[in-house]
C-alpha cells in the first residue's frame, strides 16, 4: 500500500496522531509526513494540526478517491487497484486501454463525471458531477467463452439490486438485459465490453452507471425515463458507503461463481427480473415486434411469443414493457 494511503488510513482510524508516530510507522521523516499532509489538504481534506497532538482528520472531500474507497474494503481482488478521475471521457474506454497495457484483474476506474459516457450500440450515458456512481471493472476470468460474457452483466445487476436493498430497504427491479428500474424509471445501466481474438477472451470490462443522488433537474430534458435512487426512495446515499458495498458484493459473487458456477446467481437474477410474463415491444437487429415474454433461458436470452404466435429467442437488443 502506498505511504499516502497508509497515512489517510491512520488518520481515519485515530482521533489525533502525532507526526513522529506516523513518521516511525512509515519509516519516513517528519518532513515527509508534513509533505503528505499538505498534499491531502490540497486535495480537499480538512486536517487539523497541533504542535503537541499532531494531526487530526476533520473532513474528507466529496470525491470518490481510491484511498477512501480502499479503507477497510477487504476484498480479495476487486478494487485492489483503483484509479480516479474527476472527469473523463468514458471509464470503459480508459479501462479498455489499461487492460491492453496489462493492468491486473480487479482494477477499477472511477469518475465523478463522464463527457463521453457510453451505453450499448453507441448510445450516450448521461452523468452529473458528484451525483452518480460511474465506474468500470477489469476482469480476466479463466477459460471464458464469448457466449458466456453476458454472465458478468447478470452478476453485476444482481449486486446492484442487492446493495440498493441492503442500504435503502427498497426493492429495485431488473429489466432485461442490463437495466435497473424503480417506479418505471431507469436508475442504472451496465455496459460489458471485451477484448480478445476469435473465441479467446483476453479481458472483460464491466461498466456500471448508477444514478444515486440526482434530483429531477439533474437530468437533461430529453431523458424523462431516467430516475435516481434518491428520487425513488427519498434517501440520499453516502456514495462511499454505496460503492464500497457494491465492490465487496461483486468480489463475493465473482468468487462464488468461480467456485460454484453461474446457476445460483442466474436464479437470483431471475427473481429480481420483472420481465417474465410481461407484454413488450422488442427489437433485436432487424427483428422487431410485440408479444409476451415466455421465459429467459439459461443463456440469458428472452423467449418471446409475438402477436402472430411466432416464437423468437432474443440474445441481444431492447425491450419496452407495455
Ligand atoms: C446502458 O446502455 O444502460 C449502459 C450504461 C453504462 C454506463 C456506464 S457508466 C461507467 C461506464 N463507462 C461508460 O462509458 N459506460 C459505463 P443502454 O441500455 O444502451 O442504455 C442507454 C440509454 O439509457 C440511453 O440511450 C438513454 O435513453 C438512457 N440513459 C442515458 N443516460 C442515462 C442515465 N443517466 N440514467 C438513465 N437513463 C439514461
Amino acid at each position: 500500500m502506498p505511504n499516502k494511503e497508509i497515512i489517510i488510513h491512520y488518520l481515519l482510524r485515530h482521533d489525533w496522531i502525532s507526526g513522529s508516530e506516523l513518521a516511525e510507522k512509515l519509516s519516513i521523516s517528519r518532513t515527509a509526513v508534513w509533505n503528505h499532509i499538505s498534499y491531502f489538504r490540497q486535495k480537499g481534506y480538512i486536517i487539523d494540526s497541533h504542535p503537541k497532538s499532531g494531526y487530526r482528520l476533520l473532513n474528507i472531500p466529496d470525491s470518490l478517491y481510491p484511498e477512501l474507497i480502499r479503507f477497510d474494503l477487504n476484498t480479495r481482488i476487486i478494487g485492489n487497484k483503483i484509479i480516479h478521475f474527476p472527469v473523463t471521457g468514458s471509464t470503459n474506454d480508459d479501462l479498455l486501454n489499461l487492460g491492453a497495457q496489462g493492468y491486473p484483474e480487479g482494477t477499477v476506474v472511477i469518475a465523478e463525471q463522464q463527457t463521453k459516457g457510453k451505453g450499448r450500440y453507441n448510445r450516450k450515458w448521461e452523468s452529473t458531477y458528484n451525483k452518480s456512481i460511474l465506474f468500470s471493472l477489469l476482469l480476466r476470468p479463466d477459460n471464458i467463452k464469448l457466449m458466456d460474457c453476458y454472465q458478468f452483466t447478470i452478476l453485476s445487476s444482481v449486486c446492484i439490486v442487492e446493495t440498493l436493498f441492503d442500504l435503502t430497504g427498497s426493492q429495485f427491479s431488473i429489466k432485461w438485459p442490463n437495466d435497473i428500474y424503480s417506479q418505471g424509471k431507469k436508475i442504472a445501466g451496465i455496459l460489458t465490453e471485451l477484448r480478445g481474438e476469435m473465441e479467446l477472451i483476453n479481458y472483460i470490462v464491466v461498466g456500471i452507471g448508477i444514478n444515486l443522488n440526482q434530483d429531477t433537474t439533474d437530468f437533461p430534458d430529453n431523458l424523462p425515463s431516467a430516475g435516481s435512487v434518491y428520487l425513488s426512495t427519498g434517501i440520499m446515499l453516502d456514495r462511499f458507503q454505496y460503492i464500497k458495498c457494491l465492490l465487496k458484493k461483486i468480489d463475493h459473487y465473482y468468487f462464488y461463481m468461480k467456485n460454484n458456477g453461474f446457476t445460483d446467481i442466474f436464479e437470483k437474477w431471475k427473481t429480481y427480473c420483472d420481465t417474465n410474463g410481461k407484454r413488450v415491444t422488442f427489437s433485436s437487429g432487424n427483428i422487431s415486434g410485440s408479444g409476451i415474454v415466455l421465459d429467459i433461458n439459461s443463456d440469458g436470452a428472452l423467449i418471446i411469443q409475438d402477436d402472430n404466435n411466432m416464437k423468437f429467442t432474443i440474445y441481444s437488443g431492447d425491450i419496452s414493457i407495455i
